[in-house]
């Protein structure tokens, strides 16, 4: 049997049903159900944040995010990181704006926030960085250019649910914030995601963005599109939120293994923590001391059903589709995703399987 790069948490089926039969009662399927208000308020008072919003899925509440704070077809350039999912540049693209991509810091593959100012034209609008893997960017650092230049701050936190910085949820950085919840991430609501913003005001506008621009019977307030959170999406969201902390602690004891096994190879580097920020043990990244050895352990893992997967190769200016604005200096994001290998990681994921995979690795690099 194949072992994944990540399985997601599911609850038991039983209490799925049990949590979907309220839905079969009201027949409330969707548009702010009950089910949605209460995923929320947990939600919320689980972040600490004021103005939190659900939404259908990670990539259409970034999308919303940009628009709801004003800069969607405004001919900006939006700094942001290369290194990452594919949806975080697209998002950028598909509300009309520039992306420049800023290179990464090799210690933690986050956006490198001493090379951002260089890239600031009078075109800029905002920046947008990526806690990739859940590791926090500096936002502290980030916040000062941003001030400085006027500009906002959109993070891209889909890896980083419950990651705190300083004691303080990380989705209370920047002026919107988006978490995923989709089914391979820590924890799930099938597809879903949240967005956080600093200013209410800006909450309602990427609300009503989310219900076609609708604000009551007879209005509609701008042209919005449909980002809502089902019924369906907010149970599963429910039930998995009272497993969340032992399925992290599980995941835990996995990240703890490979640690031990793999930390001290001289050809491997793993990736910096960061002071002052918790872990939610979601991805575990290997860096390779050289290409060959990356696809070679690649190969290997595969040819014994350990399907590990390169997230994330190839940076996203390296893809056909970025070819004609993707041309920005960023060597180490590029070098770092020809480099990279994700191994599997999930709670259900035994240890004896961890130590096989650390084995196969090993046994490439001997
Ligand atoms: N920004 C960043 C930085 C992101 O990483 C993402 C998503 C987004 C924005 C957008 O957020 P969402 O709109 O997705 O909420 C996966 C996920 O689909 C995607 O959510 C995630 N990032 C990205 C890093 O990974 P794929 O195409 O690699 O997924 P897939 O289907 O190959 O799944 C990986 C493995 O997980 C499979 O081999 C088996 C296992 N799996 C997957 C699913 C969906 C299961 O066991 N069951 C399942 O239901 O993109």
């Amino acid at each position: 049997m194949d072992i994944y790069v990540t399985r997601p948490s599911i609850p038991d089926y039983d209490e799925y049903c049990g949590m979907i039969k309220t839905i079969f009662d009201k027949k409330l399927l969707t548009n702010r159900g009950p089910l949605h208000e209460q995923l929320l308020e947990v939600l919320k008072d689980r972040f600490k944040v004021d103005n939190l919003e659900l939404c259908v899925n990670g990539h259409i509440g970034l999308e919303l995010a940009i628009e709801a704070l004003g800069l969607r077809n405004c001919g900006g350039e939006v700094i942001t990181t290369p290194y990452t999912f594919i949806s975080t540049t697209n998002a950028i693209v598909r509300n009309g704006l520039t992306p420049v991509f800023c290179d990464i810091k090799e210690s933690d593959m986050t956006i490198d926030e001493d090379k951002i100012e260089a890239l600031i034209t009078d075109k800029t609008v905002a920046i947008l960085p990526v806690h990739v893997y859940g590791n926090p960017c500096n936002t502290v650092k980030i916040q000062e250019i941003a001030d400085r230049h006027n500009l906002k701050v959109i993070y891209d936190a889909a890896h980083a649910f419950d990651v705190s910085l300083n004691d303080t949820n990380i989705l209370n950085y920047g002026d919107a914030s988006m978490v995923s919840f989709h089914a391979t991430k820590g924890f799930n609501t099938i597809e879903g995601g949240a967005v956080s913003f600093k200013d209410p005001e800006v909450a309602s506008k990427f609300r009503c963005l989310t219900n076609f621009g609708i604000t009551g019977l007879e209005t509609a307030d701008c042209i919005g599109s449909n980002g809502k959170m089902d019924e369906f999406r907010a149970a599963m969201g429910l039930c998995n939120i009272k497993r969340i902390d032992a399925e992290t602690e599980k995941r835990k004891h996995v990240v703890e293994l490979y640690r031990k096994r793999l930390s001290e190879h001289k050809d491997i580097t793993l990736s910096g923590r960061i002071e002052n920020s918790t872990e939610n043990y979601i991805y575990f990244p290997v860096i390779f001391s050289t290409y060959e050895l990356r696809d070679k352990v690649y190969k290997t893992l595969r040819d014994n059903h350990i399907i590990a997967r390169k997230y994330f190769y190839p940076a996203v200016n390296d893809f056909e589709a970025y070819k004609e604005i993707g041309n920005h200096d960023t060597a180490i994001a590029t070098h770092i995703s020809k480099s990279v290998l994700t191994l599997p990681l999930y709670s259900g994921l035994e240890l004896d399987t961890v130590n096989k995979i650390c084995d196969i690795v090993l046994g490439v690099l001997e």
